[in-house]
């Protein structure tokens, strides 16, 4: 807090009320040299670059050629060349509400004025069309009934999350239109948060159609116990990383059933185009016209579209999420998901025994990163509140229990060991404790659990022989079976609450979906789980520079305005590094990924032999490569890769699985097989997609294209959740990281935009729609 509160000790803020009109006249930063002398005679504040190039206010003394003399507020007096000033914003301007009132928009300006709001607790603020939230890392106490009936009642405007909610259900019901409120943002910056309260508020102004908006708030409990994990950025990490099966293809094959001539077309476009949003505007046009819906099932990351009745009441919702990676192996310091965590600490003493549960501590896949608890947070009572989410939500205490089953099942998996038998590293089954409690939960005999882990059969002919698996090749085989039964868990439940809440219920059509994405992310060491998040990330970057930039502009341009072009990142080019057909990072990895011989190595030596002509692509030395993200520059290293794209579960382990006695193992089994025996759509007979080869990269990419496919059809409200320090606490704003993030989401270019820009806009039938007279003759 003291931290915050000292730049401001000479700042007059008395007058934060006063009517702007008090500014200088504005100028444009080009024309600075020119104006320095008014600067000087009126005595107005200028930011000055101090050598460790770190911005302060003050005030031009002198000025001579190049050199100026300021005055600082802590009185001392630097000499600083010219080019390293700029205007500051004067008192009557300190903390205003919307970026757009600043005067002088330059970086340190806006830098300023949101840590002075932020200093204030105030932590929401606009710039333009999109709100700014900044992580406050405590209670600031505005979150509570008295501030929903505020919004809801027009009597506070001020920017909050509240009043974003209630313009996308104003629009809605006013235009008829699906919204989707897009959160976006790092890693701990704040998205989830933001959701909740989101919901929040459309739960309590939707509320009233028989608790449809109660159990919609307890979803967040149960998806955030079986989705979320401790990390070292963030204690509560939404850790949802695709493996589903690309549910794009559901897509194209009810376009495929429409016309022949739109399969073409499509096969075209797809194979030309599929990294252009051209494809994504086509489908959405082809979809309205055919359907006159738009599709709303897939996603990844977490969508939750809440459905209105035609009354604005909430008649249901539907929540969409992927799967992930992050049962079986950790890094230090991070935990696995929480609800392995809370059953161990919460479980009521029958439901252990029957569980053959031990304390987390004993499980080799929560313990091996040294972190079994997170600080302020009680395992046990989370447990409490799960069970009653679950209640809430309606799940019958059956299902709860066969979910508790696979979840003991998958931490006692962990436990079990392999002993070599010879001297070619081949394994046996240790026979303990841990491979019976395993099979007991899923319902199969140990021996069974024993043979499926250390053995493969192949089909040789007629006859199928049985090779000994070799330790590494039965750890991967073991944990490849624990991931699967997680996911598929995770699946399984999602679906199972969708059909809870959607029971008895008939869906208008109208709906909000809040967008809660994992975050963009760098650490020291990048996987192929960065790499799916990160290409996710700039996959939505694109869909906000296309609206606030693209789109904006071209209608400015279209109407015939005097309007001088913004430029913007496109980031097309790192997109096409990704999705590029043969040469982009997907498809290389996945030529790789079928090709027996290569390894992490070779992979990253193909990378570099390929992509050297992208300029987001930076080969390094060894098995890593760099791609140059909107957000910054990572590092990845290719260990691993091949493998996790490869997502191997043998056929031996979904035969055991199907032949169990247990309820969920067998569904699981079930469904996968289905997958695999779904007769070949047209699609598959022309040759443009394969599900039976999809890899996990290429179903990612499937995913995400059906998801911008959905954003497309809505009316985008952002939301850029900003993190003021790495290190979780209150009352720390560091400049520097808070400006990283507002470069790397344009908020200056917006800003910008936006206010030489229209103010609202509506098209012709809209406006005789709202405001139309109607004659009538008598
Ligand atoms: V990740 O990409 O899932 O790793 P998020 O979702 O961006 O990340 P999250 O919402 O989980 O971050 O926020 C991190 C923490 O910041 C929370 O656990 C809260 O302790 C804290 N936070 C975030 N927003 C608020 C808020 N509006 N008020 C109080 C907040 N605390
Ligand atoms: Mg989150």
């Amino acid at each position: 807090e003291k931290e915050c509160e000292q730049s401001w000790e000479k700042t007059d803020t008395a007058n934060l009320a006063d009517e702007p009109s008090a500014s200088p006249p504005r100028f444009r930063e080009s024309e600075w040299n020119d104006n320095v002398g008014y600067f000087i005679k009126k005595k107005l504040r200028v930011w000055c670059r101090l050598p460790n190039r770190q911005w302060e206010l003050g005030q031009i003394q002198s000025t001579s050629g190049e050199k100026s003399t300021v005055l600082l507020l802590d009185g001392t007096a630097v000499k600083v060349s010219t080019g390293e000033l700029l205007p500051a914003n004067p008192d009557v301007l300190e903390g205003v509400d919307d970026l757009i009132q600043l005067s002088y928009l330059n970086e340190p300006s806006v830098l300023h004025n949101l840590q002075y709001r932020y200093c204030h607790d105030i932590i929401y603020s606009k710039a333009g069309p999109v709100l700014i939230a900044i992580n406050p890392f405590k209670d600031v106490h505005c979150y509570g009934n008295d501030f929903i009936t505020a919004y809801r009642e027009k009597l506070f405007d001020n920017p909050h999350v509240f009043a974003i909610a209630d313009t996308a259900y104003n629009e809605m019901m006013r235009d008829e239109v699906n919204q989707s409120i897009i959160i976006s943002g790092e890693s701990g910056a704040g998205k989830t948060e933001t959701a909740k309260i989101a919901m929040q508020y459309l739960a309590a102004l939707g509320g009233g159609s028989g608790g449809a908006e109660s159990e919609i708030l307890q979803t967040s409990c149960i998806l955030e116990a079986f989705g979320n994990a401790k990390t070292s950025r963030n204690d509560n990490s939404s850790r949802f990383v695709s493996l589903s099966l690309s549910l794009s293809l559901s897509l194209f094959h009810l376009l495929l059933s429409s016309s022949k001539q739109n399969a073409l077309l499509l096969k075209i476009l797809y194979e030309h185009y599929l990294n252009e949003l051209i494809i994504v505007q086509y489908l959405n046009e082809l979809l309205q016209k055919i359907y006159r819906s738009t599709l709303l099932d897939v996603v990844q990351g977490k969508l939750i579209e809440i459905h209105f009745s035609a009354m604005g009441k909430i008649c249901g919702a539907q929540i969409q999420t992927c799967k992930h990676s992050r049962v079986v192996q950790l890094a230090h310091g991070e935990r696995s998901y929480h609800i392995f965590y809370q059953l161990c600490a919460g479980a009521p003493s029958g439901l252990k025994d029957r569980l053959n549960l031990k304390s987390a501590v004993e499980f080799h896949y929560l313990s091996q990163s040294g972190c079994l608890a997170i600080d302020d947070v009680d395992d046990a009572r989370k447990f409490q509140m799960l069970m009653e989410a679950l209640d809430t939500v309606r799940l019958c205490k059956e299902d709860q229990d066969n979910a508790f089953e696979m979840l003991a099942a998958v931490l006692w998996l962990g436990n079990i060991s392999f002993q070599v038998i010879d001297n070619e590293n081949h394994v046996e089954v240790v026979a303990d404790e841990a491979v019976t409690s395993a099979a007991r939960l899923m319902g199969c005999s140990t021996q069974d659990l024993m043979l499926a882990l250390s053995t493969h059969r192949i089909q040789a002919g007629k006859d199928t022989v049985s090779k000994k698996l070799t330790l590494q090749q039965a750890i991967d085989t073991r944990d490849a079976l624990a991931k699967f039964l997680y996911a598929n868990l995770f699946d399984w439940l999602v679906e199972e609450i969708n059909k809870l809440l959607a029971m008895g219920k008939q869906y208008t059509g109208r709906s909000i979906s809040i967008l809660d994405i994992y975050g963009f992310e760098s650490f020291m060491k990048n996987s192929f789980e960065q790499f799916c998040i990160n290409y996710a990330n700039e996959r939505l970057q694109q869909h906000f520079n296309r609206h606030l930039f693209k789109l904006e502009q071209e209608e400015y341009e279209l109407d015939g305005i005097d309007w001088t072009k913004v430029d913007f990142e496109d980031n097309q080019e790192c997109l096409d590094l990704f999705e590029k057909k043969s040469i982009g990072l997907i498809s290389l990895l996945d030529e790789d990924s079928n090709f027996p011989k290569a390894t992490d190595l070779t992979f990253a030596n193909k990378l570099k032999q390929h992509l050297s002509g992208n300029p987001c692509f930076k080969g390094e030395r060894g098995g890593a490569f760099g791609i140059c993200h909107y957000a910054g520059e990572v590092l990845y290293d290719t260990s691993g890769f091949l493998e996790k794209n490869r997502d191997p579960l043998h056929s031996d382990t979904i035969q055991l699985l199907s032949s169990c006695s247990c309820r969920l193992p067998q569904l699981f089994a079930s469904n996968m097989l289905n997958q695999f025996h779904k007769p070949a759509s047209p699609l598959h007979q022309m040759g443009v997609l394969d599900p039976h080869k999809q890899s996990v990269g290429t179903k990612f990419k499937g995913q995400l294209f059906k998801l911008m496919l959905q954003l497309e059809t809505s009316t985008p409200h952002f939301i850029r959740c900003i993190k003021p320090n790495n290190k979780q606490l209150p009352g720390i704003y560091e400049k520097d990281l808070v400006l990283e993030q507002l470069r790397c989401c344009g908020v200056l270019e917006i800003v910008r935009i936006s206010r030489s820009g229209y103010p609202t806009r509506v098209t012709h039938q809209e406006f005789a729609r709202r405001w139309g007279v109607t004659v009538v003759v008598i």
